[in-house]
């Protein structure tokens, strides 16, 4: 295939954890998850506001701790979409997610995927699971546990490049 010389697309898109404490109110530990474990998270890439991104991203793998059972999680747009039978998916599903829960901070390694008309090689990432509310003041965090609905969220704004696409693959970035 041709390249489209002189061209830059950049794709926005979020990236991160969000962590919630157990409590006996609207986060209660689920039956059979371990006494020791004290959150609910989940590790998440998608569209910023839910925007589709499956268009150019087909699939994320996600690397957790090794106390983790199965930590290899590999999450496919194609699965996500199927699991719609035939439907697009609703906003809120349009984002590779993993949902677990656990007592400890470790990094999660995140490995995406780019649709195969992109001849683009997986890119890696490095995300630190927050379960806690770091760097803020004794107050604050009071208000987050008072007033907040207490999530702990470790976001990241992204934009990918692509350089110099391949002429079928701008087609399918610009065609949206
Ligand atoms: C620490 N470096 O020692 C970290 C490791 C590992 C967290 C944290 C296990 C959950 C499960 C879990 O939360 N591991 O058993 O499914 O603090």
């Amino acid at each position: 295939g041709k390249r489209v010389k002189g061209v830059q697309v950049y794709r926005p898109f979020v990236y991160g954890t969000t962590a919630k404490p157990f409590n006996d109110t609207d986060n209660p530990r689920p039956a059979g998850v371990p006494l020791d474990h004290t959150h609910s998270w989940q590790v998440f890439v998608k569209g910023v506001e839910d925007t589709d991104i499956f268009y150019w991203l087909r699939r994320v793998q996600f690397k957790l701790h090794e106390s983790i059972p199965n930590p290899m999680r590999s999450i496919d747009a194609e699965t996500i979409q199927k699991d719609n039978a035939g439907k697009p998916p609703a906003k809120q599903q349009r984002a590779f997610v993993v949902n677990e829960t656990g007592w400890g901070e470790f990094e999660i390694t995140i490995k995406l995927y780019y649709c195969l008309p992109s001849g683009e090689k997986p890119q890696t990432l490095y995300h630190h699971l927050r379960l806690h509310p770091y760097g803020r003041t004794d107050d604050e965090k009071e208000a987050m546990r008072t007033q907040g609905n207490g999530e702990i969220k470790a976001w990241i704004y992204e934009e990918q490049l692509f350089n110099e696409p391949f002429e079928e693959f701008y087609k399918l970035l610009t065609s949206g």
